[in-house]
């Protein structure tokens, strides 16, 4: 990772405005405190019944029902208006309505693996139709067999669908570990092998769950959509296996302060922004604010 004033260097030989531009929408306009959100909690009940039938055999299982139709399409709207701005998806995270839906995930997940935290890591789509993009290609979310002592999956993805994904809107595909010649003692062995993949068409509001280590991705938006992929994602760990490298745990989610969802979504851009075309000077804001926010961590570990 580069220093903060390695960064800056970098920063400086790009053209002067584009960078100061993104710093004035965010921090001097407040551009995100303009975007409409829902407010308060989803009243939907999300049915676990699935998730408890299949995720222990087959690593993946759906949530049908984690968050309402009516808050669902409120989150694409929240996207849309996000984009209007000029700002990917990721900026969701800036918004406590995009937190809400933890308080019905994270006792489903515990229910299955035990007491977890939320991982700092996470990412948001919104896939117009025509616009010549897919979802991500195939990948796992670990090359390690994370496992518990007791056997059970040490890291969970977590992938929520806002808008309805459908075979032709990019529906996530994943191997079922019992299926994958790839687990446990291959996860990183090329070409994978991706004939056992099951298709996962979701409604909107309803969650899909995997085990990090399974094969998964996005599939493709096929010239038949009429509309977009919206979707977004949470990682949870296990709190049972040794935090997974380079990944931070969010403490206190209800009470992050805004400061700390920006790091939280400059650290994401900075991760995952190039498999998304995030624009450059939105790119070189998170790197910035990442150096700054590397260099006030050591400091403050030093101060202490
Ligand atoms: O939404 C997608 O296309 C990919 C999602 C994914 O692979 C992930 O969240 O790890």
């Amino acid at each position: 990772m580069r220093t903060v004033v390695e960064t800056f260097e970098t920063i400086m030989s790009y053209p002067p405005t584009s960078l100061r531009e993104v710093m004035h929408l965010l921090e001097r306009e407040h551009v995100l405190d303009t975007i409409a959100q829902p407010e308060g909690a989803d009243t939907t009940t999300a049915d676990p019944r699935a998730a408890l039938r299949d995720f222990p055999s087959e690593g993946v299982a759906t949530l049908p029902a984690l968050l309402s139709p009516e808050r669902a399409a409120a989150l694409v709207k929240v996207l849309d208006e996000l984009a209007a701005r000029g700002l990917p998806p990721v900026f969701a995270y800036a918004l406590d309505a995009f937190w809400e839906p933890l308080a019905r995930l994270v006792p489903v997940v515990e229910g299955l693996v035990g007491p977890c935290e939320v991982l700092a890591d996470g990412w948001a789509w919104n896939i117009a139709p025509g616009s010549g993009k897919s979802g991500w290609a195939p990948h796992r979310g670990t090359y390690d067999p994370m496992r518990q002592p007791d056997g059970r999956p040490g890291l969970v993805n977590v992938w929520i669908a806002l808008s309805d994904v459908t075979l032709d809107t990019a529906c996530m595909h994943v191997v079922p570990l019992s299926k994958d010649p790839g687990y446990p003692h291959a996860l990183a062995r090329q070409p994978f092998d991706t004939s056992h993949a099951k298709a996962y068409p979701l409604p909107p509001g309803d969650a899909l769950f995997w085990d990090a280590c399974s094969l998964h991705w996005g599939g493709p938006m096929t010239p038949a959509a009429t509309h977009a992929r919206a979707a977004y994602s949470f990682t949870l760990q296990a709190t049972s296996v040794p935090r997974l490298g380079g990944f931070d745990a969010i403490g206190d989610i209800k009470n992050m302060s805004l400061i700390q969802r920006l790091d939280l979504i400059a650290g994401q851009i900075v991760r995952y922004g190039m498999l998304d075309e995030v624009a450059a000077p939105l790119l070189e804001w998170a790197e910035l604010l990442t150096a700054l926010r590397a260099s006030r961590l050591a400091h403050g570990a030093k101060a202490g």
